[in-house]
């Protein structure tokens, strides 16, 4: 088989990035392991950017994000009975949209045949090969064959655990990582959402936030140790939890409900750089990870696509070499703003079990700051509402 760009893995970055190579008219195929149903199955992400939002009208792919999506003006800090709002449509004139990774990757699935997007699932043992050449391939098993795909370039878009950035010889870039003493248990229901707006809290015993998919559906999450499993947490343990950390308001107007899904998620902050190396172009988590404090991971996901697709446009419309040498460069420089946020957010609104008295003392005293200075909350707003591209 032979195309112009292979792209491994059909999550967010992935079939962005098809459909939009796609729409330049530019031959592409995208791999991915698993099932389609599996990849619908995952709840990941809930806030969407104005870069993710406006891929999908370029694409003309938001008929469904228009009407289903929640436009949030708004967030809140809440600091135990303090709750500080953050409004972005007052300080930036900017707003993100609500609505769910699972329905925007749905959207993009959906639309795959009718835009003549060729996605192969359930390919397996997925193998780089020639990635510092002019001339590299993919190969795979599916249903047992052993398949090739011959390409100019690739697109690693599998995620932090694929083969993408494996395939880059160790040396040839740079890691920055830091771990974080705790993950994010996430609950989902199909109960009215406590706040209109999401509420991230900091209390002492620990981090919450309260969002939602939908005016019928919430997701709500708390940080627990790395150490706990999802076992030692019933429904009306985190439930017990959630109205103690969101505080009275919250609890009051919190209605109760089973889980449709329960899942601890370790917290990570992840650059490889350069993000691309040869024939190879790394998108989304494959090349970052962000703590989700920040609501960045899959918008990251898509400014990286946006990059990505303008130079491998113009790499194969007008022959320009230096607009692949410049995708990683644009990206990062995105990357890095996003990571220093979501860091700082995280920091912000979390106890670490190392924090003593002064570290808690700086917190109070920048979520005063916070409180009271317009000049903070608009750094914060243009920060969450997302950094121009
Ligand atoms: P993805 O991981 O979404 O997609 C990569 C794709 O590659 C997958 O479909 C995978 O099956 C495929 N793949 C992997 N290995 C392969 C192989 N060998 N061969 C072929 N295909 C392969 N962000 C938030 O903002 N809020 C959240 O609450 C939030 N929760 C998260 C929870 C979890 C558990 C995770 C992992 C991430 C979460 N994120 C959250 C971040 C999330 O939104 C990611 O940033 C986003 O999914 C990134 O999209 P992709 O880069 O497309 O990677
Ligand atoms: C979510 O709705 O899943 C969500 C929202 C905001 C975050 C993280 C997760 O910062």
């Amino acid at each position: 088989m032979k195309t112009r760009v292979c792209i491994i893995g059909a999550g967010p970055a992935g079939l962005l990035l098809g459909h939009l190579l796609r729409a330049e008219g530019i031959e592409c195929v995208v791999l991915e392991r698993r099932t389609p149903g599996y990849v619908l199955g995952r709840i990941r992400a809930g806030v969407l950017e104005r870069i993710t939002v406006s891929l999908m009208e370029r694409l003309g792919l938001d008929a469904r994000l228009k009407v289903e999506g929640l436009p949030h003006d708004g967030f809140n800090l809440a600091d135990g009975e303090r709750l500080i709002r953050i409004d972005m449509a007052a300080l930036t004139g900017k707003h993100v949209v609500v609505y769910g990774q699972t329905e925007l990757t749905r959207d993009l699935m959906e639309a795959r045949e009718e835009r003549g997007l060729e996605v192969i699932y359930e390919a397996d043992n997925v193998a780089l090969h020639g990635i510092e050449s002019d001339a590299p391939f993919v190969t795979f098993t599916k249903e047992g064959s052993e398949r090739r795909i011959d390409c100019r370039m690739i697109a690693g878009c599998d995620g932090f655990h694929g083969p993408s950035r494996q395939a880059i010889p160790v040396g040839a870039g740079k890691h920055y990582e830091r771990e974080y003493p705790f993950g994010w248990l996430g609950i989902m229901a199909d109960v009215p959402p406590c706040n209109h707006e999401l509420i991230y809290a900091n209390h002492e015993r620990g981090f919450a936030l309260a969002s939602m998919r939908s005016e019928t559906r919430s997701r709500y999450y708390v940080d627990v140790p790395l150490s706990e499993r999802i076992e030692d947490w019933p429904d009306e343990r985190v439930w017990d939890e959630l109205a103690i950390r969101l505080g009275p308001e919250a609890a009051a107007h919190m209605t109760r409900g089973p889980a449709l899904e329960k899942s601890i998620a370790p917290l990570r902050s992840y650059v490889f750089a350069p993000m691309r190396h040869g024939s190879l172009l790394l998108c989304g988590d494959a090349a970052h990870i962000v703590p989700p404090t920040g609501a960045k991971g899959l918008n990251l996901a898509a400014s990286d696509v946006h990059y990505a697709a303008e130079a491998l446009t113009g790499f194969f419309r007008r022959g320009d070499a230096d607009a692949i040498a410049g995708y990683s460069g644009k990206a990062l420089a995105r990357v890095w703003k996003a990571e220093r946020f979501s860091w700082s957010l995280t920091r912000l609104m979390h106890r670490f079990p190392e924090d003593g008295p002064f570290e808690r003392a700086m917190q109070v005293a920048e979520l005063d700051y916070i409180a009271g200075s317009r000049a903070a909350q608009t750094s914060i707003a243009e920060n969450y509402v997302g950094l121009p591209v």
